[in-house]
């Protein structure tokens, strides 16, 4: 933990990657604002935002004249720049770092990028990214797949992913779990199970209520 006085701008409200900073935000108990864009909006493209993250996807942090992006890279800097002994959500120790990199990765890539955004791509989103029913049905059953290795780890009783306590690898895992069965994949009981204990915490209950989409303009009184 640096004594530097944080000055966070968390930028994105309303999508499962957002929720991760949120979440991360929460459990640290970080004061912040945010800046409540959607995707989709046209609120990712504006000039100032695009300066912000010329890849103009959200969720963005500012942290002063600092920006980041990516969820898994937002998550691991507020606690190695903010985390406590008490609090921090990435582990020190080399192994136990190198097992969290593990992970992280396999679930950014295998359970997020290559599965459940392939079928949120092609299902949901199809007017934009191009109907493929079949991508949709084979990015569902690779998750399945790959979540059997994830289901073998929990089945030994381990509360979190590693080391015993609670870090941002069960963060991107918990998001991922939520949005699979949001969608109707089935889920191994063990993985529900630890979903429904995770999503519990009061951080993640705080952060779900800042990841409310505002009401659409219609609904405004
Ligand atoms: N790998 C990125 C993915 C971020 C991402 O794809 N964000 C989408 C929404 S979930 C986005 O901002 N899209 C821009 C838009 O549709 O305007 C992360 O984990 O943060």
């Amino acid at each position: 933990m640096t004594d530097r006085e944080p000055r966070l701008i968390l930028w994105g409200v309303s999508t499962s990657r957002t929720l991760r900073a949120l979440w991360a935000l929460h459990e640290l108990s970080l004061p912040y604002e945010q800046r409540r864009i959607q995707p989709r909006t046209g609120e990712t493209q504006t000039a100032e935002f695009t300066r912000l993250n010329p890849r103009q996807k959200i969720p963005v942090l500012q942290d002063g004249d600092f920006t980041i992006g990516e969820s898994p890279a937002i998550v691991a800097y507020l606690s190695e720049t903010y985390g406590t002994a008490d609090n921090r959500l990435v582990p020190d120790e080399p192994k136990l770092r190198g097992e969290w990199l593990d992970w992280c990765f396999h679930i950014a890539m295998e359970l997020d990028a290559t599965s459940l955004y392939v079928m949120r791509r092609h299902g949901g989103l199809k007017h934009i990214y191009g109907d493929a029913p079949v991508a949709v049905e084979s990015a569902a059953r690779y998750f399945q797949a790959q979540l059997t290795h994830t289901a073998r780890a929990l089945d030994d009783g381990r509360p979190f992913l590693v080391g015993g306590r609670f870090t941002s690898a069960d963060m991107l895992l918990t998001t991922c779990l939520s949005w699979a069965i949001d969608y109707g994949v089935p889920v191994p009981d063990v993985c529900r199970d630890y979903a429904t204990r995770l999503t519990a915490r009061p951080a993640h209950q705080a952060a779900l209520e800042a990841n409310r989409p505002p009401p659409a303009p219609e609904a405004r009184p």
